[in-house]
């Protein structure tokens, strides 16, 4: 049976080896739009261990054979056996060279995987299993061999051929082709291996490595999209700087390239010096791209780079490992970012897009491990537990071991397994001997899924200066797993005296006091923590730097929060007592909502804001994420049943509500920001911007706003205030959108990136309208169904951020996707199965949004020949 086709598990315990080495892959791709020829030399050599004779087996999906030999001996049907995606040759010799030739059609090809077209040029995505469909071979990540790629191609229109490693020769062939040879001296797994074959323009950098290897930065792009790449530039060259500083890690090799591409089903692929990238990742100038979008591309940039050490040099044994290099890539991005930027700023992101996105995925159908024990299709595992939950349980080891501590840890890890195919036990295992501690119990983390709740109690004696702080973690059964077991929690903390300073923290145990953040571990399911000395009854501020990813519940008080908000040392508590506090005062209106009662403003939720906005000394980019309410799909993730108008309609009013009650501090701080100057690239600027255009959101919601937005649409210089204005009057259903829009329209109806913006302002408008208009987008010519960036940014904004429309009572947003899903998984099954994930929490809703959304999942389900990849995601929501 076709692996990953519905119903085929594939399990971890199952790992086998691979009994073959294969010395060397030669490959010879003569590229076509319409047919590419692919001839494959593999030497294969029995590993010692394994008793000959064995059989060789090699995936291939896709493939039209047209000639296969073994030992020089043409091999017939009756010598292999074609099963689903795996060819078996039975009793091979001990030393075999075998040679394939086939044949593909890269045109046909809408998948995005494996070789395709994009625009006029071809290139390939083989993470995690593309390579299958460009030859057959072993494709899998634990079988590593060097790659010598000849490319031959028309001259005209291929002038560009690129593959992994050095350029090793190139030459001119009869009828006006020509050939180029790479030659990549890393062993390395076929998910890495890449080609590109086009007609494209680039631009050109060097970068002296500290040992002093000159590495030639090449970024090729469409012609047209040239001076846009100087910022994707910059960030390689901070990334390649920034990781022999931080983690002592150089490059490798004398070239690295990265190609933009258009259409991609992802943010962008690590392939051995041959980088391949969503446009997105890569393209910015002021006026085409967001404060947003040229952090993107920081941090993915740097992401890819950081995988040469994480994931090429060091890979993965199989896919159930896949947070190894992952989680650990984006640790390091995330590092990376915050040194680069504000490292408050980044923190608090992170953690907003883990809350928001991964920890309903873990309490939902598709809740998995970070290292799954099973999978039906992997493309499904790329998941927001993989990376950002991964990315938290790395971070956890970098806490309990301190910078030091993790730093040797990597470096014994490097040199254990440089070169190979390994597992997290093999990461955890450098980790605790370079340090010499014990870190089986946190090893907990690899296998356990769910968020922890962790509850914490108090009790403060005044006669004796004593406050007991009592912590209970507990984990609550998931979709995937019924028993759950304590963990390991690095949990720092600190005591604020009630007018916000740190007092001394003394256990009872101790014989002094220290001040500042206290780092304790839990690791029962309760535990006490007896301090001594305490002059008064402390406001505790807990797990400081979200120091472990939980969802913590204590009673705190209005006053507790007011003094966290406006004292507390971390940045993150001070942000996260904000969140709470609003998202107290929003579900209580959500309440009186529901009953018909008035909705009302909260005095302290009203005096935090004013203190915030009034806060001259803090970072503005710190400012206006507390300024941000929760969203909407987190406050529903707050409800037992969701209510979806109930939600909007409080968020809605307290917005207001402290927009007109604080109207002169919003106009005041967003004029003072609003001061004329040139558009500039600096943190500092973007944080300004940040600020200023917050507050212009709230700002919409009094008198002032739409002429606010209105000057600062026909002043902006850059994309990030010129699209704050828009949405502002979209929002606001301002008589002025519409001109806005179709100005904006008319200016970039040519450009993909920018049309993406113009797609996700109108899907996002709230309301069961809305889906009227998205149908009708489908149609605007920049929109294609094919291309995923275009598909997220109408559908997938639409019914992943859009709830009231999404969620219209009537069902016609559920019936709209569903057609999508369907219409998109004859085409594209990796992004149909993200988009079909829509309506993972449909469990939650009231009855008849319930009902609505099971019978679209039931008609998806029923849909003719629907692929593995949305048959896994669907059939585990109706579980
Ligand atoms: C995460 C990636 C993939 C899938 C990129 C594809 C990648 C696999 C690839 C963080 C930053 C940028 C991209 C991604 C991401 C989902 C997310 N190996 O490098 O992980
Ligand atoms: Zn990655």
């Amino acid at each position: 049976m076709k692996e990953g086709v519905a119903g085929k598990v594939i399990y971890r315990k199952n790992y086998l080896a691979y009994p073959w080495d294969i010395k060397q892959l030669n490959l010879h791709i003569a590229v076509g739009v319409e047919t590419t020829t692919v001839r494959a030399q593999m030497d294969f050599n029995l590993k010692s261990g394994f008793d000959s004779p064995q059989s060789i087996v090699l995936h291939g999906g896709d493939l039209q054979l047209l000639s296969i030999t073994l030992n020089d001996r043409r091999l017939s049907e009756a010598d292999y056996v074609i099963e689903g995606e795996t060819l078996t040759i039975a009793d091979a010799p001990a030393t075999s060279v075998l040679k394939t030739e086939v044949q593909i059609h890269p045109s046909k090809n809408f998948a995005l995987e494996g070789l395709y077209l994009s625009g006029e040029f071809l290139l390939t995505q083989c993470e995690a299993q593309g390579f299958r469909k460009i030859t057959w071979f072993p494709d899998r990540p634990d079988v590593m061999t060097t790659y010598r790629v000849t490319l031959e191609a028309d001259q005209l229109a291929f002038p560009v051929l690129l593959s992994n490693g050095n350029e090793v020769g190139r030459g001119e062939l009869p009828g006006g082709r020509h050939w180029v040879r790479w030659d990549d001296p890393f062993p390395k797994p076929s998910y890495l291996f890449a080609l590109v074959a086009g007609d494209l323009a680039l631009v050109e950098d060097r970068f002296t490595t500290r040992s002093g290897r000159e590495v030639s930065l090449r970024i090729y792009v469409e012609e047209e999209n040239l001076d846009r790449c100087e910022h994707a530039m910059e960030s390689l060259i901070n990334a390649m700087r920034w990781d022999e500083k931080r983690f002592n890690l150089e490059y490798d090799l004398n070239i690295y390239h990265i190609v933009a591409t258009n259409d991609f089903n992802m943010g962008a692929m690590e392939n051995k010096s041959l980088n391949i990238f969503n446009s997105k990742y890569v393209l910015a100038r002021p006026d085409t791209a967001t404060d947003a979008d040229y952090q993107g591309i920081e941090g993915v940039i740097g992401h890819e780079y950081f995988h040469n050490w994480t994931g090429n040099r060091v890979t993965c044994q199989d896919w159930f490992q896949l947070t190894l290099k992952e989680g650990l890539t984006v640790f390091r991005d995330e590092e990376f970012s915050a040194d680069m930027q504000s490292r408050a700023v980044k923190r608090i992101r992170v953690i907003r897009d883990l809350r928001s996105r991964q920890y309903p995925e873990d309490d939902g159908p598709m809740s998995h491990p970070i290292r799954p024990d099973q999978y039906s299709e992997i493309n499904n595992f790329y998941t927001a537990t993989i990376y950002q939950k991964g990315a938290t349980i790395i971070r956890m080891y970098h806490t309990l071991l301190g910078e030091d501590g993790f730093q040797k840890g990597m470096k014994l890890y490097f040199e254990r397994h440089d070169g190979q195919a390994v597992t997290c036990d093999d990461f955890l295992a450098a980790m605790a001997d370079a340090n010499d501690v014990n870190l089986d119990r946190f090893g907990r983390w690899y296998s356990q899924s769910g968020t922890p709740q962790v509850k914490v109690t108090d009790n403060y004696d005044s006669e004796t200066g004593t406050y007991t702080l009592k912590l209970e973690q507990h984990t609550a059964p998931t979709h995937d797993q019924q028993d759950k077991h304590s963990l390991v929690l690095p949990f720092a903390l600190g005591l604020l005296s009630e007018d916000g300073k740190e007092l001394p923290l003394q256990l009872e145990t101790e014989a002094s006091a220290t001040v500042g953040t206290r780092l304790l571990i839990i690791e029962k399911a309760q535990q006490e923590f007896i301090f001594i000395n305490l002059p008064e009854k402390p406001v505790p501020s807990l797990f400081r730097d979200f120091s472990a990813p939980v969802k913590v519940q204590y009673e705190y008080t209005q006053q507790q929060l007011a003094t966290l908000i406006a004292h507390d040392s971390d940045p993150f508590v001070r942000w996260d007592a904000a969140q709470q506090m609003a998202q107290t005062a929003i579900l209580e209106q959500c309440a009186n909502h529901r009953q018909d009662r008035e909705m009302s403003l909260d005095v302290s939720l009203l005096r935090a804001f004013e203190g915030v906005l009034s806060d001259r000394e803090a970072d503005p980019a710190l400012l206006a994420e507390a300024l941000v309410l929760p969203d909407e799909d987190y406050l529903a993730e707050q409800m037992d049943v969701v209510d979806v108008d109930g939600i909007h309609a409080a968020r809605n009013y307290i917005k207001s509500r402290l927009a007109n009650e604080l109207q002169e501090l919003f106009s005041e701080r967003y004029s003072d920001l609003n001061d004329a100057q040139a558009y500039r690239k600096s943190a500092a600027d973007m944080a300004r911007r940040s600020l200023k255009n917050i507050c212009l959101s709230y700002l919409m919601e009094t008198d002032v706003g739409e002429s606010l937005a209105s000057d600062q649409l026909g002043s902006s210089d850059n994309m990030t205030d010129t699209l704050a204005a828009i949405r502002g009057l979209v929002l606001m259903d301002s008589g002025l959108a519409e001109t806005a829009l179709s100005d904006f329209e008319i200016k970039w109806k040519d450009d993909a990136l920018v049309m993406d913006k113009w797609f996700i302002m109108q899907a996002i408008k709230p309301g069961r309208e809305t889906v009227v208009l998205v149908r009708k987008l489908m149609d605007h010519p920049a929109f294609s169904i094919q291309n995923p960036n275009k598909v997220r940014a109408l559908i997938g904004v639409f019914s992943m951020l859009n709830p009231t429309g999404f969620h219209a009572d009537n069902g016609s947003g559920y019936e709209f996707h569903a057609d999508r899903v369907i219409e998109l998984d004859a085409l594209n099954p990796q992004i149909a199965a993200r988009m079909a994930s829509a309506f993972n929490r449909w469990k939650r809703y009231d009855e008849g949004r319930k009902a609505l959304m099971k019978a679209q999942l039931q008609r998806i389900a029923s849909a003719e020949n629907l692929s593995g990849d949305v048959t896994e995601i669907i059939s585990n929501a109706l579980k």
